[in-house]
């Protein structure tokens, strides 16, 4: 580690106060005495949509109990997501399907999610059965992590019974992963960063409203695993790059900006405001040790595509995470334009879809 990544982590680091066993067994009120990690029933199933950030979550304060350092606005997308069905089985260790297919242990979906579940054990012979079905390709940066372990939660919520309320179901799947916090609510989500050590402040709400104009269009550049995952490439983020430590001033300006556009339904807020977010979060991804590059040449295509079409009249914006596909914003209006322009993108209105 150079003196640099030293400092710097030291910014942002907190010590966790709770192991991630204990902050589970606090949300789920799970005691040696007490049933709360018995199935109550013989499948438990739990879906959740994926969901795309207007202001992004980048880099963890404390990566134990996964607490970041800013907070985050989001929008779900209905009708793509995660599907899961999960009950106790047999045997050594747990079975994971993904997609009809039967994961080996190693595999890194199969290690992550049983290394998840590993909270939830009864004692070293409970071993889960989990058939999970996504709706969106896997890692490519359309945010499958989060609905999957939204998914998972809410099926583990299903299976023991508890009935949590879905403040302490965004905590844990916030554990998962800390965007599935935001994929429990339809429509919009804030995760609140929070601030303290036990990680019990930092999960997410809903945002009430509707704003059925709103259009989120899907620019798929490309659809196959991203080089460096997002968990990776956030802390090498805040561990090697000097702008990073803008960032959070930033990040959470952008929310309280993200929320009042939202409020008044200003559109040019809101895109202005997402698209100047998610490039800032790229720009500290790019002046990383070493880089971290997610756009393809097309993907920068799209972007001057879409400043020609703001220049013609056309008010259209966009948003990217960890990968090279677009998110397009813009509302119904604009849509015959939007659609001329970019004839692949699949345009999903969260306010308007069942
Ligand atoms: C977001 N991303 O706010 C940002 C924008 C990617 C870029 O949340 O380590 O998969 O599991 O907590 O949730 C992706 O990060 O990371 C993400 P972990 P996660 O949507």
């Amino acid at each position: 580690m150079t003196p640099l990544s030293k400092m710097q982590t030291m910014l942002f680091e907190t010590q966790a106060s709770l192991s991630p066993q204990a902050f589970v067994d606090r949300i789920i009120g799970h005691s040696q005495q007490d049933s709360s990690l018995k199935p109550a029933k013989a499948c438990g199933f739990g879906a959740a949509p994926v969901n795309i950030a207007l202001s992004k979550y980048w880099g963890k304060r404390e990566t134990t109990l996964n607490l970041p350092i800013n907070s985050s606005v989001s929008i779900s997308l209905p009708g793509l997501g995660t599907q899961t069905e999960l009950s106790l089985t047999e045997g050594q260790q747990d079975q994971i399907v993904l997609n009809d297919q039967l994961l080996e242990p190693h595999h890194p979906f199969a290690k992550r999610l049983s290394g998840f579940l590993d909270y939830f054990r009864l004692n070293d012979h409970t071993m889960f059965h989990v058939d999970t079905l996504n709706s969106v390709p896997t890692a490519a940066g359309l945010a499958s992590s989060a609905s999957g372990y939204a998914a998972l939660v809410l099926a583990l919520n299903d299976l023991f019974q508890w009935q949590l309320q879905p403040k302490k179901l965004s905590l844990l799947a916030r554990l998962g992963s800390g965007s599935a916090s935001r994929s429990l609510y339809p429509g919009f989500a804030i995760w609140h960063k929070g601030e303290r050590d036990d990680g019990m402040d930092s999960y997410a709400e809903a945002i009430e409203t509707s704003w059925p104009e709103l259009c989120i269009g899907l620019l798929k550049i490309d659809i196959g695993e991203k080089s460096v995952g997002s968990t990776a490439g956030m802390q090498q983020t805040v561990n090697t790059c000097e702008l990073y430590q803008t960032w959070p001033q930033q990040a959470e300006k952008d929310v309280l900006k993200i929320q009042q556009a939202i409020t008044n339904k200003d559109f040019t807020l809101l895109g202005e405001t997402a698209e100047h977010n998610a490039l800032s979060m790229h720009a500290t991804m790019i002046a990383t040790w070493p880089p971290i590059l997610y756009w393809q040449p097309e993907s920068v295509a799209a972007m001057h595509t879409i400043w020609q079409l703001r220049q013609q009249g056309v008010t259209v914006y966009f948003t990217m995470d960890a990968g090279p596909n677009l998110k397009l914003l813009f509302l119904e209006t604009q849509k015959p334009a939007i659609e001329q322009a970019f004839a692949e993108l699949e345009v999903i209105q969260p306010f308007k879809q069942s």
